[in-house]
Order: structure tokens, then C-alpha cells, then sequence
């Protein structure tokens, strides 16, 4: 189970996405104004939400912030330089500060800008996989 939805990438990985991120739901001209619905203004799947940046430096050996709350629907925007990645993982790989990869999880690899909409409440573990043991790692909690 996937609980964020890669945005856009400005690097090369995620060549095999399927989606083309463009749904031509043949909306209506706007002749009708008006039309609100309660509660409806908001796609959960628009990233219409708050946009949070994560960046690194190449002289820091951290994650800026490591820690950071979002509220559901929020984009998590992610700037690495050459010599950083942001890999999730399980819990149990960041409390080890180990290098296992979560089957489903983020991938943001060297010198990578990419973004990340989560779209359910939950704690996303993430690390830098060369800088890791000088714990270089990261947490997203979504509320
Ligand atoms: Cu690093």
C-alpha cells in the first residue's frame, strides 16, 4: 500500500509511471457558477495542499528539517544535492540506521528534486544511504 503519489520529478527515476498525471475529466465550461459543494472544494489527490521543503547542502550531513509534520494532502517537496539521497525505510531500518529499502516506499536519489503528496495519516521513515550511520535521516508525519 502506497499512502503518498509521486508529483513531478525533475530527475530521471520513476521512468516507468504509467500515469500520465493529466486526467481529461472534461470538465464542464463555466456557465455555472456557484455550484459549491460542502467539503468538496478539496481533492485529496490534487496536492492542492500545503507544500513543505526538505533540502540538504553539500557541507551538511542532515536533512533540513529532519522532522516534519504535514497535514493530509500536503506536498512534500524534496531537494538533494549530488551527494545526498532520501530513501524511505521501515521503522525498524531508521531506529537501526540501516540501508534497507521499504518495497513501496519514496525514492529521492542523488542530486534529485522530487515531489510527494500523502494522502493518509502515518509516520514515513527516511534516510540517506551513504550519510546514514552519521544519522543523516529524516521522519514525515502525517496528520
Ligand atoms: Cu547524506
Amino acid at each position: 500500500m502506497t499512502t503518498f503519489r509521486a508529483l513531478l520529478l525533475s530527475g530521471l527515476v520513476l521512468t516507468s509511471v504509467g500515469c500520465s498525471g493529466k486526467s481529461d475529466s472534461a470538465a464542464p465550461a463555466d456557465g455555472t457558477t456557484g455550484t459549491t459543494t460542502d467539503g468538496g472544494d478539496v481533492d485529496p489527490n490534487s496536492g492542492s495542499g500545503t507544500t513543505h521543503t526538505v533540502t540538504t547542502t553539500l557541507e551538511s550531513m542532515e536533512f533540513m528539517p529532519a522532522d516534519l509534520t504535514i497535514a493530509v494532502g500536503d506536498t512534500v517537496r524534496f531537494e538533494m544535492t549530488s551527494n545526498h539521497n532520501a530513501i524511505e525505510v521501515s521503522q525498524d531500518t531508521y531506529d537501526q540506521r540501516t540501508v534497507a529499502r521499504l518495497s513501496d516506499g519514496f525514492v529521492v536519489e542523488y542530486g534529485e528534486t522530487a515531489e510527494f503528496v500523502f494522502s493518509e495519516p502515518g509516520v514515513h521513515f527516511y534516510i540517506c544511504e551513504p550519510h546514514v550511520m552519521m544519522d543523516m535521516v529524516g521522519t514525515i508525519t502525517v496528520e
